[in-house]
Formats: structure tokens, C-alpha cells, sequence
């Protein structure tokens, strides 16, 4: 395969470009422009030149009847992409100097794009980065997804409690997007199945038309271009005519507004399952849509159905679209013919299923009566499906049991592969959740530890440190991260010291400058930022990082002329909306933030920042800002996490537990230069099985005792001093996720950091080797282990 020459663009011609689209795409001159017009107009010059490179692989794929890989996800968390489209055809430099010949800043129309956040949190995120390492790699791919029209919720605070309101990013038109009308698949919902000679047909109840929008996805240098095709919800039946002639306006609207309700949301739920029928509709909706239009495609190529493996391979990202496997058997069945045994064969060939965590309130099960009322035929086909495994294993996993339809069980038993996200979780998926179907299918599982793509989350987030590391080794990295390597011997280098510390003082001081322009909030930036940001979650411990913070202000307090080490805690992240723990701990952080960052003792010592809504953008001001990476789950919890690569890539040290790819990272970087603490995950089994085992942790800690007692008599909240007494209670004698039995460690760690964090030259040393050997945490080296030991499809060579 021959790959698409690079983009040849000089600022003058951009600029032309841009006005053209002002004026005759916008409609406005430059004297009206707003940002929002520049912004638009930058983004169409820059889609126009991803439209050639577009085409070339689309044709190229099509020329070679080349397998391709679908990736079927509820979510793709993309944030903005002007920027990370500029980068990708290596015109952001033109692209500045063309914005600032029309007398615009850069920086502030890149800011003016809204966040693309059809996602929650990571696994979202990952599908993002999988998409930009695909297209990299040249690997012909799809991703199949929903085009909400509101993203997750935007999150404010009052009086330091979350409220959440809609977001609105298709309110603006999307600048990246191809309308596909002609695209349009019906969706059928309920109705029965007939039966007739052998042959089984599906009429149902009602129907909504999914109707495509293509994103292009531009791989690093602009080499290869595959599509983002989002399914929007439509109704089958415009307007109902009846009724309007009747004068019931409302009830003439209704089939459209049942319809469009598909689309209308992302779940805000992280790693729970809320088990709504809306959402069982969401996943039906895309799942169906995806699987016809790949369908279509390989026909249209004139392939016999018994080669469906060698052409098609789909990826399903977690058990949200695991319906793709009774849909597919019944379009090959029921439609094309096929016998059922051969139509159950041929769907295991093409999917594959990925696994994101062991959180038993993650795994999807459906009310099995509820089910079989939407998808009746689907309902049956689970159950013919069921019978092959049961025969062909001897039992004794079940797909359908005690009145539900497992989802996980059924995306393994229909999948040729399974896989976890990093090498703990895999080895627990196998011991734990998967242990009786891993027995049955010894082969099916196997390991893909996550990554993140390079492009955005080292060379674009960071330019000071990209920069750096461009003068240093040369500019093959972003595409060739393990290159860092070359880093290494430079960590002994003064001068290659000082720059790389440079970089990061300049990434504190970004950081800095736009939480002042957002918030108004003043940050020390000689300080040590010590950072956690993710999903609020029990689990994830932001409790026990904030408890520790109460502990630390009291040993301030105890010893005011103490040599400490200055230390902003920054915490971000949204709580979901139903999830009462998870938003009385953003409470509690606010209402200790209020009064740490009252204090005269604590000044210049220890502050707390919480900034609001949290999302892919302001990650990006965050990470390259770090210090220190928190990564503190409960051993065994935390699938894989890739916040924490994302921070060892950019140059900060983690504090973390033996969970996920922390694992991996403190192997690679070296256990000199991560802080391990608390128990591992079988430890933390072990424990969690005595009795009282909270209580004797507390007993046995004062210094956790005296956090404790001050947060439930209300010293945080003097307005309502009980308000977290509740809260306190709970840990005492239902400490799940083990904070108590940890924090001593913890605690005691984080001192250790206080004294290391001082000696700059030493740290700074460390942090370089967390760079340096970062660089197998890309998520090119990820697709690729997905290419070769899942989907069987090759990657064009590096060029
Ligand atoms: N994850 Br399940 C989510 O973000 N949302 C989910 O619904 C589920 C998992 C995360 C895992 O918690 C995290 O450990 C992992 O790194 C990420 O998926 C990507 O695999």
C-alpha cells in the first residue's frame, strides 16, 4: 500500500482559505467575524485538506478488498480537534501565523472549539486514542458510535455541591462532521417473530432511522484518513399529519420526538449500569445500525458470507454493544440464509470483546422479560446460542440465569477473543468474573494493556517538553515513542536537566495562568502539584488523598515553623449525577478546601484547588503541569487507568498501588522512580475478610483517628457540623475499598515525597526517566497488539 504525500500548505494560501470559508461558507466578512466565525472558518480551511488523504485510503482499502477493523464503542471522549488535526498534517505552525496575519490569536480560537464529550472517562477516552493510533498505523478502521446531542452533563459547584446542567456542543454546528442523509438504516424495536417453514422473520413493534455522520480521522502526518460514523436517531415517520389536521399538535410531533430521544443523551454513569430500557435502545439503536452498514459494505464487494472473518473484524468496546453478536447471527440466518450453527460460527470469526473492569456493578445484565419484549427475536437467538456453548462445553455458565441476560457472558461466548486492559486485570478477569468460561475456552482470553496516543498527550499538550525532547533525539518520537529511550542517558545531564525542568516550570505557569483567567484562583507555581484527576469514585480513593491532605494541615498546624515542603493538591472530576457517595465526597473536598485555604498557617504551605466541570481540555492544561500522579485505586479495582501514563509520559512521579498498569508503568520506569504503597490485591482480599478490620486500622492510626473525629464533628462544615457524620460512620464499619487499612502507608509515603520533592536536581533526574521510558504506553503499540493477535490484519510500515 503506497501512503498519501504530505500536506504542502504555506501561510498565505491557508489564509486565503479561511477567508474563503468566512465569507462564502459563513457568510460573513472579516469586519463581523466573531471568534466563533474565525474559528469555524479555520476549522473547514483545515477539513478541506483531510478530504484528499480521506478519499486516497478509503480508495485504497476499497482497491485491496482489505480486511477492516470495526470499533464499536457508546462512547468516543474526543475533546477538541482543531489542534490535534493541525498537528496531525504538521501545519500548526502555518496555521498560527495564518490566524495571526488576520489579526487573530491562535490559542484563543483553538479555545472557542467545545469539547466533543461523548464519553464519561476513560473507556471513552481510550477510544479516542484508538482512533488516532489506527489511522497512524494505517490500519483500515471504522468507528461506529452515537451522535449524542447532549455530551456528559457540565458540572458547577454551589456552596460546594455538584449540580449538573445539559451540554449543548451540537447547539454550534460541528465543524468536522459530513451530514450522510442517504446513509440511513431502519431500526426496529418489540413487535413478535413469525415462524414458517423453518425460517424465523422479525416484525417489529415500531422503528427509528439511523442516519450516519462521518468525522475523518487524520493520522499523524497526515498519511491515512479513516471515519468516525456517528448514528443519529430519526423518526420513521416525519410528522403525523392525522393528528396536526386534528389540531393535536403535540400528539403530530410525538413520533419524531420518541425517536430523536435515542440519540438525545450519553448516560453519565461511570463503570455502573443503570439498567435502563432507553439505554438497552441506545445500544440496540447503534449496535443494529453498525452491523447492517458493515454488512452493506462487505456485499457491496461482492464476498461470499462464509468469508465474513477474512474481511470484517469488530471490536467491542466493553458489553454496551454485545447485542452485535445475537444481531449479527440473525441477519445471517434470518436474511442471508445461512443455517444457525454456521451463522454462530461465522459471528465468532469477526468479533472480539474487551473487557474494562471487575466491578460487579459494571457488569450489564438485563431483566430477561424486558428484553425479550424489545428484542424478541434476539431474546431466541440468545437462547439457540446458548445451547451450542452449553453442548459444546458441558455447562456450567449460563447466558440467560435467574430471570437476566448476562451481557458479559454473551459477548464471551460469541467472541473468538477476549481481553483485559492491563496484565493484573487480565490474570483477574481469568481467577475471578471469566474463571469458569476461561476453563471452557482456555485460548479466548488474552492481554492488551492500554495506551494513549503520543500525538495529543505528549506533543501537542506539552509543547515546551516536546520541544525539548525535538532538539534532542529529532521529531521520529510522536509516531515511534519507544525513541524515548534515547532520553535516558540525558537524565545524568545538567544542562538537559535544567531545560526538561524548565519545561515543566512553563507548563505550571500555563496551568496557572488559565485557572487565574477561569477562576480567578491564584496558584504558586514553586509549589509541588500533586494532581488527581479522574471520575469521582469510591474506588479511586479521592477520600483517602483528601484525608491525608486534613492530616497534613494538622502536622503543619502542630509545627509551624516546620521545614515543608510547599504542596498544591489540585482534585478534578465529575461525580455521576446518582451516585449520593461519590457527590458527598466532592462536598467534603470543597468545605476542606474552603477552610485549609483560609487558614493564615497554611499559606504558602498547602492549598487545595477544585476546578469545575473537568474534561479532556482541561486535562490537557493539567498533565504537562504535574508533579506528582495520583494513582491510589484499591489493588485490584482499577482495570488499568491510563491517567497514569499519561502523567509518567509528561514527567511526573507517581504515588500509587500495585492496581492496573501502575504495575507496568513502576516496572518500566523503574521502582527507584515510582512510590508504591498499601496492600497489594490479594492482600487486600485477605484483609477485607477479618472482621472489623476498618476499625482496628483506625484505632491503630491516630493520626487518621484525629482526621476522622474533626471531619464528623464538623470542622469542615460549622454551618451543619453532622453533615458528614454519616459519611465518617460509614468508614468505620463499611470501608469497602479499604481507606483505613491504607492510609498509614500513604500518609507516610507522601512524607517521603515531601523530602525527595526538595532535592530538584534528583527529582527532576527521576522524572526524566519516567518519560524516558514511557514510551511503550503508546497506544500505537496497543493497536498493534490488537492488529496482530485479535484481529489478524497487518499495518502499513512506519514511513
Ligand atoms: N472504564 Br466498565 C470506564 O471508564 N468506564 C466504564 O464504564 C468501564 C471502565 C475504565 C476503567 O475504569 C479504567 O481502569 C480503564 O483504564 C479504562 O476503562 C479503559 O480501559
Amino acid at each position: 500500500m503506497t501512503f498519501h504525500a504530505p500536506i504542502e500548505i504555506d501561510a498565505q494560501s491557508l489564509r486565503s482559505e479561511i477567508i474563503r470559508h468566512l465569507n462564502y461558507s459563513l457568510g460573513k466578512d472579516e469586519t463581523h467575524a466573531s471568534l466563533h466565525d474565525w474559528r469555524m472558518s479555520l476549522s473547514l480551511a483545515l477539513r478541506d485538506l483531510v478530504v484528499a488523504p480521506w478519499f486516497a485510503s478509503t480508495r485504497k482499502v476499497y482497491e485491496a478488498r482489505a480486511k477492516r477493523v470495526y470499533y464499536l464503542s457508546m462512547e468516543f471522549l474526543i475533546g477538541r480537534l482543531v489542534e490535534d488535526i493541525a498537528i496531525n498534517l504538521r501545519v500548526e505552525d502555518v496555521a498560527r501565523e495564518a490566524m495571526a496575519s488576520l489579526g487573530q490569536d491562535y490559542a484563543a480560537v483553538v479555545a472557542d472549539e467545545p469539547d466533543a464529550a461523548l464519553g464519561n472517562g476513560g473507556l471513552g477516552r481510550l477510544a479516542a486514542c484508538f482512533l488516532d493510533s489506527l489511522s497512524t498505523l494505517q490500519i483500515p478502521a471504522y468507528g461506529y458510535g452515537i451522535r449524542y446531542e447532549h455530551g456528559l452533563f457540565e458540572q458547577h459547584f454551589e456552596d460546594g455541591r455538584q449540580i449538573e446542567t445539559a451540554e449543548g456542543w451540537l447547539t454550534q454546528r460541528h465543524a468536522w462532521e459530513f451530514e450522510r442523509p442517504e446513509v440511513a438504516y431502519e431500526i426496529g424495536f418489540g413487535g413478535y417473530v413469525s415462524e414458517s417453514g423453518g425460517k424465523a422473520a422479525w416484525h417489529p413493534g415500531e422503528t427509528v432511522i439511523a442516519s450516519a455522520y462521518d468525522t475523518p480521522i487524520i493520522g499523524w502526518k497526515g498519511r491515512w484518513a479513516n471515519t468516525l460514523r456517528l448514528w443519529a436517531a430519526k423518526p420513521t415517520r416525519l410528522f403525523d399529519l392525522e393528528s396536526f389536521n386534528r389540531g393535536d399538535y403535540m400528539a403530530a410531533s410525538a413520533p419524531e420526538t420518541l425517536a430523536r430521544t435515542i440519540s438525545r443523551v450519553l448516560y453519565p454513569d461511570d463503570t455502573t449500569d443503570t439498567g435502563k430500557e432507553l439505554r438497552l435502545k441506545q445500544e440496540y439503536f447503534f449496535t443494529a445500525a453498525s452491523i447492517q452498514d458493515l454488512l452493506r459494505r462487505f456485499l457491496s464487494e461482492g464476498n461470499a458470507l462464509a468469508e465474513l472473518p477474512q474481511h470484517v473484524a469488530i471490536q467491542l468496546n466493553d458489553t454496551h454493544p454485545a447485542i452485535a453478536g445475537p444481531e449479527l447471527v440473525r441477519l445471517l440466518a434470518d436474511v442471508h440464509g445461512l443455517p444457525m450453527a454456521e451463522a454462530i460460527a461465522t459471528a465468532r470469526g469477526c468479533l472480539a470483546y474487551t473487557n474494562h473492569t471487575l466491578l460487579p456493578e459494571a457488569l450489564e445484565r438485563w431483566p430477561e422479560a424486558l428484553f425479550a419484549q424489545i428484542l424478541p427475536r434476539h431474546h431466541r437467538i440468545i437462547e439457540l446460542i446458548e445451547d451450542a456453548h452449553l453442548a459444546a462445553t458441558g455447562g456450567p455458565v449460563r447466558i440467560i440465569e435467574d430471570g437476566s441476560v448476562k451481557m458479559g457472558e454473551l459477548a464471551f461466548v460469541m467472541a473468538h477473543r477476549v481481553n483485559g486492559v492491563s496484565a493484573l486485570h487480565t490474570g483477574l478477569v481469568k481467577q475471578t468474573v471469566f474463571r469458569d468460561l476461561h476453563q471452557a475456552y482456555p485460548e479466548r482470553i488474552v492481554n492488551q494493556t492500554n495506551g494513549i496516543t503520543p500525538r495529543r498527550w505528549l506533543y501537542s499538550c506539552n509543547r515546551p517538553l516536546s520541544g525539548l525532547i525535538d532538539r534532542s533525539i529529532g521529531t521520529e518520537w510522536p509516531d515511534d515513542l519507544e525513541q524515548l529511550g534515547r532520553l535516558s542517558p540525558l537524565a545524568d545531564d545538567g544542562a538537559f536537566r535544567e531545560a526538561f525542568r524548565a519545561a515543566k516550570q512553563a507548563n505550571k505557569e500555563r496551568l496557572a495562568a488559565w485557572l487565574k483567567a477561569r477562576d480567578g484562583i491564584t496558584l504558586d507555581t514553586a509549589a509541588m502539584f500533586d494532581i488527581q484527576i479522574k471520575r469521582i469514585h469510591e474506588y479511586k480513593r479521592q477520600l483517602m488523598n483528601l484525608l491525608e491532605t486534613v492530616a497534613l494541615w494538622n502536622a503543619i498546624r502542630d509545627n509551624p515553623n516546620g521545614d515543608w515542603t510547599p504542596r498544591i493538591k489540585i482534585f478534578a472530576g465529575k461525580a455521576a449525577p446518582g451516585y449520593f457517595v461519590a457527590k458527598e465526597i466532592i462536598h467534603l473536598i470543597n468545605d476542606v478546601a474552603r477552610t485549609i485555604n483560609a487558614d493564615p498557617a497554611a499559606r504558602g504551605l498547602l492549598q487545595i484547588v477544585y476546578p469545575a466541570n473537568y474534561n479532556v481540555s482541561m486535562a490537557e492544561y493539567l498533565v504537562p503541569a504535574a508533579d506528582l500522579s495520583e494513582q491510589i485505586s484499591t489493588a485490584g479495582k482499577e482495570a488499568s487507568g491510563t491517567g497514569n501514563m499519561k502523567f509518567a509520559l509528561n514527567g511526573a512521579l507517581t504515588i500509587g498501588t500495585l492496581d492496573g498498569a501502575n504495575v507496568e508503568i513502576r516496572e518500566r520506569v523503574g521502582a527507584e522512580n515510582f512510590y508504591l504503597f498499601g496492600l497489594t490485591a490479594e492482600e487486600v482480599t485477605a484483609r477485607r475478610a477479618e472482621p472489623d478490620f476498618a476499625r482496628h486500622a483506625i484505632e491503630a492510626s491516630p493520626t487518621l483517628r484525629r482526621v476522622l473525629e474533626q471531619i464528623a464533628g464538623g470542622a469542615f462544615s460549622p454551618d451543619e457540623p453532622r453533615r458528614y457524620a454519616g459519611l465518617v460512620h460509614r468508614l468505620h464499619d463499611h470501608d469497602y475499598f479499604l481507606v483505613s487499612c491504607d492510609f498509614d502507608s500513604y500518609y507516610e509515603t507522601q512524607r517521603r515525597i515531601d523530602a525527595d520533592y526538595r532535592d530538584t536536581g534528583d527529582w527532576t533526574r527521576r522524572a526524566i526517566l519516567n518519560t524516558s521510558n514511557a514510551g511503550w504506553f503508546s497506544s500505537d503499540r496497543t493497536i498493534a497488539g490488537y492488529a496482530e493477535d485479535i484481529w489478524n490484519v497487518g499495518r502499513a510500515p512506519r514511513r
